[in-house]
């Protein structure tokens, strides 16, 4: 029997799980020591209707870590290499936050609000906790809490038309990456064109308990002739679409440098940030890339190697149907990198060998041409 998860007070449900349950979730996670679906009615099922018509998420689990005050940007330009000091109001920023040494903490986006509110929107480690030892040890005039917010992401081609069905034709003009307050039965809450897939769509972050069910429900009603549906972030999607996750792809031990971060760290910039004199020091041995194998393989290894040696680690890989290659992402040693274009995997068939490729992948340059389902 597969093991269960037994869940206490302690792993924290949201306002939306009795419709997530209702819906027929079949697998959850933990993620900020709260309930996140992994899968309703498979992985290549919810993979395919996410591609073609509009799915409805509770992403409650990526927790708001709002910093308010005087020194808020002061604090959040500690924590991340990437240059917010021109940041407006109103807009949306994905920012690795880093330790001195420039080990990822997490990788949330930030927004911000009004001149001294800020949000991340966070991966699953315990910001809040580091934020406020900061505040603390550097004596910033803030206040650094995790307010009652549970983001609903919705997400998919149809996304936009639903949205405009129930908050209005405005939510149009929202450009991605862009927030902005938007009304629903009376009550103002900050929607965004963002979202944990390429598919696009709109991340709303309910800040009323009350409305959660009944907001859900409407999603529903009125979505039903796009083929609406319940839905979570996707393996095969996140992969395909070259979306890293913390605690599998990067982490404490990786540098933003070494993951195919560095568009967000800003190395030459004056501002005063806590991992940009490591960073700046810092000259990466591994690096994240792309790795490709010509038909579907089950890996029974997570290692990667090349004349038999190991030279780098799966960190996450899926079956890509729209395109019936495997992919994976892999940590693997740059000296080696510098000289080999295929790395060996071993799988219940045997030892495979698969194409080293940039991330995020370009299916095009690889010459792989879509499918769609029959
Ligand atoms: N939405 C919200 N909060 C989140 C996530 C989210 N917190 C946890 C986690 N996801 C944070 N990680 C990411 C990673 C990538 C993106 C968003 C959050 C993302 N990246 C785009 C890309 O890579 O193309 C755009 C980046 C950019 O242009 O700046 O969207 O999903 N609320």
């Amino acid at each position: 029997m597969m093991p269960q998860l037994s869940i206490s007070r302690r792993t924290r449900s949201t306002p939306f799980t009795s419709r997530v349950e209702a819906a027929g979730v079949q697998a959850y996670t933990v993620y900020n020591h709260t309930l996140l679906a992994t899968k309703f009615r498979g992985f290549e099922e919810d993979y395919w209707h996410l591609c073609k018509h509009v799915q409805v998420w509770d992403v409650s689990c990526e927790k708001q870590v709002a910093i308010s005050g005087p020194d808020a940007y002061r604090l959040i330009q500690l924590m991340t290499p990437r240059d917010l000091s021109k940041a407006r109001i109103g807009r949306c920023f994905y920012v690795p936050l880093c330790n001195p040494q420039g080990g990822i903490v997490n990788d949330p986006i930030a927004i911000k609000l009004s001149e001294n509110d800020w949000w991340l929107s966070i991966a699953d480690t315990d910001v809040m906790l580091w934020a406020q030892g900061l505040a603390t040890g550097f004596r910033l005039d803030v206040n650094v809490t995790e307010p009652d917010v549970w983001p609903l992401a919705v997400q998919g081609p149809k996304a936009e038309t639903l949205m405009a069905r129930v908050f209005g034709e405005d939510v149009r003009n929202i450009k991605f990456f862009n927030i902005k307050p938007m009304t629903y039965q009376g009550v103002s809450m900050q929607v965004a064109r963002s979202g944990w897939s390429k598919q696009g769509g709109f991340e709303i972050y309910v800040n009323d308990e009350s409305l959660a069910g009944p907001l859900w429900d409407e999603l529903f009603a009125q979505g039903q002739d796009l083929n609406v549906g319940p839905g979570c972030p996707n393996l095969i999607e996140r992969v395909e679409s070259g979306l890293l996750s913390l605690g599998n792809d990067m982490g404490y031990d990786t540098t933003p440098l070494e993951c195919g971060l560095e568009q967000y760290v800003d190395l030459e910039s004056d501002i005063d940030s806590l991992s940009l004199p490591a960073l700046r020091q810092h000259t990466p041995e591994r690096q994240l890339k792309g790795l490709v194998i010509n038909q579907a393989v089950e890996i029974i290894d997570l290692n990667v190697y090349v004349d038999g040696q190991v030279v780098g680690q799966i960190t996450s890989q899926a079956y890509a149907p729209k395109y019936g290659v495997h992919l994976a992402f892999v940590l693997c040693s740059l000296a080696q990198l510098n000289v080999s274009l295929t790395l060996d995997v071993n799988t219940s068939q045997g030892t495979m060998s698969g194409q080293i490729t940039s991330l995020p992948f370009n299916f095009n340059r690889l010459g792989l041409t879509p499918t769609t389902p029959a």
